[in-house]
């Protein structure tokens, strides 16, 4: 009987993952739709991507991010050199003021979980703690998705509120 009650509760969670985005506010900013993407059972990293969307009037910084599913999250850029991707670890994520810092699978910012203690499985979720210069740590929910899935929720997220 219980064991009924827990599959019935996580199909649920599936359906509305599919169906809906999330976000999360500090001061000005608004953190829209944390997603990771699935890592195969034994993967040491995996990666998160979320929008960062900065209504106010003054530069804000992104400088560290932690969670209890890896043992470091770094903040990370990825752009091509030589035709060869390229990730490099960022001492901070600049947040220019009035604009949306996206966050997406395939190149550019992503934040990444090294030394991963447990695989990210589709439709389960994770929390995350982010701290921003000046405003301090929010605690944030990361949903396990598809790359095309996470960024169809964010981008819908904009389209609705702007
Ligand atoms: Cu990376």
């Amino acid at each position: 009987m219980p064991r009924f009650i827990v599959l019935l509760a996580s199909l649920l969670v599936l359906f509305s993952a599919a169906a809906s985005a999330h976000d999360f506010r500090l001061g000005e900013l608004r953190l829209v739709h944390p997603f990771a993407t699935p890592t195969p059972p034994t993967a040491a990293v995996g990666a998160v991507y979320l929008d960062i969307d900065h209504q106010g009037s003054t530069p804000r910084r992104l400088i560290s991010a932690r969670a209890h599913i890896a043992e470091v999250v770094e903040l990370h850029d990825m752009s091509m050199h030589d035709g060869v991707m390229q990730m490099r670890q960022l001492e901070v994520i600049a947040l220019p003021a009035g604009e949306v810092t996206r966050m997406r699978p395939g190149g550019g910012y992503h934040l990444m979980l090294i030394g991963l203690k447990q695989p990210l499985v589709a439709g389960e979720r994770f929390p995350l703690w982010l701290t921003f210069a000046d405003l301090g740590e929010i605690r944030v929910e990361v949903w396990v998705e598809s790359a095309a899935q996470g960024g169809a929720a964010a981008d819908a997220h904009h389209h609705h509120h702007h």
